[in-house]
Formats: C-alpha cells, sequence, structure tokens
C-alpha cells in the first residue's frame, strides 16, 4: 500500500483528499506565487491525525507542507515539491482562558480575530493583529512569526507565544516552553519555531500570555500632503519616545484604490495619511491625541481627524486593512514587500522606492507599520507580467528595493516571512556562516528533509 492509500485507510476519505478539483484549494495560496497541486491534503483534527501522517511521511521519505488558512504571502503554504499538505483548518478549539494566569491555550487552526473576541469578552487582550485577522489562523501566525499595526507598542506573535505542543518529522510530540509569563529555563526553541515556517514541524497546540485590555483607545487619522512628509512627521514623533500602539501609513496611491469601497470616507485630496493609534487610561490617551495631532499639523498636515468612537475607530481599521485587497484587485501585477529600515531612514526609504518606480517605468505603493520602520512596499503594474520584457523590469524592480532597503541597514522581511519569495535574497543579507547555522538548526528539527522542504533558504 502506497502512504496515500494508507492515510485514507487510516482517516477515510472524508479527511484524505485526493481527487484533483478538491486538491485545488490546497496547491494555491495568498501569495498568488503559483499553483502547485500535492498529492493528497490531509485535513488534522487531533494531535494524534498530525502525529500520524508525520510518521507516515518519515517512513516513505515524502514531503509534507504544513498550512494554516493560507493566508501567507510568501507562498510558506505551497506544496512545491508535492507530497502532503496537512492541514491544521479543523483544529479550531480555544482549549482555555485562565484570567488568573492571564494565558489561554488553543488549537493551531483557531482564527486569530475570533480568539481576540473570545478574550475581550472576558476583559482581556491579545495584542498581534495582522490585517488578515478575520481569515488567517494562530498555527499560521506562529509559523510566520505574524506580525500587524499593534507590533509597534505590543510586539509580534513570539513575543506573545509561551509554549508550544508541537510534533517533528518522524511523529514524536513534545510541549517546549513553559506556561509561566516568565522563563529562560533552557535554550528558547519556543522562539525558534515561532517563525520557523512550517520547516521545524507542526505546532498542535499554542500557549499565548495575555494581558488586561486596555481602558480607553483612541485613533488619529492625519492627512498628510506627501508620503515622505508623513515619514518625516513619523521620525520626529517616535524621537520623542511616545509610545502609542500603531502608527500606520497609507500614501497616496494606495488611498485612491482603497477610497471607492472604503466604509471610512477618506479625504479626496489626501497625499498620504497616518494612523496613530493609543491606548492606556482615558485621560492620557486624549492628552496624547492632542499632542500628536499638534505634531502632525508642525509638518503641515492638511488636516487632523480623530476617530470619534470605537465604530468610527473600526471603520478607519477596516479602511486600512482594505490596502492590500484594493490594490490586487486594481492592478494586473502586484507584489508587496515588507522591508524594515532604521527608524530614522523611513523618509529616506519612501524617497528611494518611488524612485525605483520611477527607474522602471513602474507604479508603486507604499503602506503598512511605519512606525516600526516596516513598509509593504507595492510593485504594481497595468501591464502583463507573463510578458517577458515586463517581467525583466519588474525582477528589477524588486532587486533594487531590496538593495536599497539592505543599503540602508534594513531587513528583508518584517513579518511576512521569506517563504519562497524572498529566499533567493537570504545571501544578500545574511552571511554564509549564519545561513548554515540555520541549516544545521532545521537538520537537528527535520533530518530528512521532508517539513515544508525548499523554504527559506536558496537552493545550494
Ligand atoms: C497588511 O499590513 C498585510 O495589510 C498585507 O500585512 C500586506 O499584502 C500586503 O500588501
Ligand atoms: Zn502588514
Amino acid at each position: 500500500m502506497d502512504i496515500y492509500d494508507r492515510l485514507t485507510s487510516e482517516l477515510g476519505p472524508r479527511l484524505v483528499l485526493r481527487d484533483e478539483a478538491r486538491l485545488d484549494a490546497y496547491a494555491r495560496d495568498e501569495s498568488l506565487l503559483g499553483v502547485f497541486p500535492p498529492d493528497a491534503a490531509v485535513l488534522c483534527e487531533s494531535l494524534q491525525h498530525v502525529q500520524l501522517v508525520l510518521r507516515l511521511a518519515a517512513e516513505h521519505k515524502v514531503p509534507v507542507t504544513p498550512r494554516g488558512a493560507g493566508t501567507g504571502k510568501t507562498g510558506g503554504a505551497l506544496p512545491i515539491r508535492g507530497g502532503i499538505v496537512l492541514s491544521t483548518e479543523r483544529m479550531q478549539a480555544i482549549k482555555s482562558i485562565d484570567p488568573g494566569d492571564l494565558t489561554a491555550v488553543l488549537e493551531p487552526g483557531v482564527i486569530t480575530g475570533d480568539l481576540q473576541t473570545a478574550v475581550e469578552a472576558q476583559g482581556l487582550f491579545y495584542a498581534p493583529d495582522p490585517a488578515s485577522l478575520s481569515m488567517c489562523s494562530m498555527g499560521g501566525n506562529v509559523a510566520a512569526n505574524a506580525g500587524g499595526p499593534r507590533a509597534y507598542k505590543y510586539g509580534v506573535t513570539r513575543d506573545w507565544t509561551l509554549g508550544l505542543n508541537v510534533v517533528l518529522a518522524g511523529g514524536e510530540s513534545m510541549f517546549m516552553g513553559r506556561r509561566t509569563q516568565k522563563g529562560v529555563t533552557g535554550y528558547d526553541l519556543v522562539g525558534a519555531f515561532v517563525g520557523s515556517e512550517g520547516t521545524f514541524g507542526v505546532a498542535t497546540e499554542i500557549t499565548v500570555k495575555l494581558i488586561g485590555k486596555p481602558e480607553a483607545t483612541g485613533l488619529l487619522l492625519a492627512v498628510m500632503p506627501s508620503a515622505v512628509v508623513a515619514g518625516r512627521a513619523i521620525s520626529a514623533l517616535l524621537r520623542q519616545g511616545a509610545r502609542p500602539r500603531a502608527v500606520e501609513l497609507l500614501d497616496r496611491v494606495t488611498l485612491d484604490h482603497v477610497r471607492p469601497n472604503a466604509p471610512y470616507k477618506l479625504p479626496a485630496d489626501a497625499g498620504a495619511a497616518v494612523m496613530v493609534e493609543l491606548d492606556g487610561d482615558a485621560d492620557t490617551v486624549a492628552t496624547q491625541l492632542e499632542r500628536h495631532g499638534l505634531l502632525f499639523e508642525s509638518f503641515d498636515a492638511q488636516d487632523v481627524l480623530v476617530a470619534r468612537d470605537d465604530q468610527d475607530r473600526e471603520r478607519i481599521w477596516q479602511t486600512r486593512r482594505m490596502a492590500s485587497r484594493s490594490l490586487t484587485a486594481a492592478f494586473k501585477f502586484k507584489l508587496s514587500e515588507d522591508i524594515v529600515v532604521p527608524l530614522s531612514k523611513i523618509p529616506e526609504a519612501l524617497e528611494r522606492i518611488y524612485a525605483v518606480g520611477g527607474k522602471h517605468g513602474l507604479q508603486m505603493a507604499a503602506y503598512g507599520h511605519a512606525g516600526d520602520g516596516n513598509l509593504h512596499v507595492n510593485v504594481l503594474s497595468h501591464e502583463d507580467a507573463k510578458d517577458p520584457a515586463v517581467r525583466a523590469r519588474i525582477d528589477a524592480a524588486i532587486d533594487d528595493v531590496f538593495r536599497e532597503t539592505l543599503a540602508m541597514g534594513g531587513t528583508l522581511s518584517g513579518e511576512h516571512g521569506i517563504g519562497i519569495a524572498k529566499a533567493r535574497y537570504m545571501p544578500w543579507e545574511q552571511s554564509a556562516g549564519v545561513i548554515a547555522l540555520q541549516k544545521r538548526l532545521k537538520a537537528a528539527f527535520d533530518p530528512f528533509d521532508l517539513m515544508n522542504p525548499g523554504k527559506i533558504f536558496p537552493d545550494a
């Protein structure tokens, strides 16, 4: 019996998908980097299912691509070498929320936004907020070490993950990390596992930390003459040592494409917009909003708007979260990067990025988590990217974006990871020694290179 018949006989055809039509959804993801049909997709419902898949895969030396909700941006969930897609979408239980210990324990298929709603109903708070939070899953967030706007104050998924139960290639299950808020016992394996993009194993249970829900939240939207001026104002804001929970930028191209369908009415003539969100006690939030508003005015803001209430604030966030989708819908080609530059370099980074667009005759857009220096640089085109001449210009522009980023002391990825999208640029940023060390770490978790092979590192 081959491995696929074996899986079907153990788990049944309900959980082991093998026909072409049903496999199609597991052959692609939101990266739009291609279609790679697996030989089977297994819809795991328990730790035991995950163990069975990884045990049989090791016996038969078949590659396994773990998959959460498929919302990743770098092709991490694409089964580029065929084999099995191991989906955790059905493992959706929130097992506990403990207001005394300030922790929650959950399965990897839990949708991030559902976890937030569940903990907030108990007066608690889980901060990481990727733009896809209504669709993405916690297992995927762990794999990608996902961030989001609130990372500016609260950090990324790694900062909120205390412990993990993981299954490694071969099927061994173990708990790593801790259930306490603090702990330095042994190596930080959880820190290494979070962000390993499915190349180390599969997390079957995630213990996250929680905090009390902030008392008050306020949001201002500064309408700025241009992205570069907005970048200067943001750099000045950060220099003041202010600690808002999010500092987001939307440039003109982004605003123009979001505006028609946005639930929040964006001003028509905006050159750029900056969103600053604060939380804490009500008085401090009010004072800080005022202070930040004045700062943007001193940088020639066209307008400074303050969200009237929570509904208004949510409308502004929904509008912001539409950036990626709106540009995807409007252009034949869209590729979004997630570079990070040092905070003082934000205005310069914007200037350099628009210059790259000009040089290659391509439209550029930039938006995202400017408070962290993390910009979604979008290379956009109405031309057909299958045309080799167009593709060559696009590739040259992407190369230049990374070249400029690294020249400013930046890094390739702030939140989406490397996947297959950026693997070839890894040696541009990291030394051969550092890459070799990471490969040795990977081999310690997965000696036969069966877990999500071909990701993160360029082929030798
Ligand atoms: C965002 O911040 C997401 O909107 C998606 O990280 C970014 O795909 C994108 O452009
Ligand atoms: Zn983002």
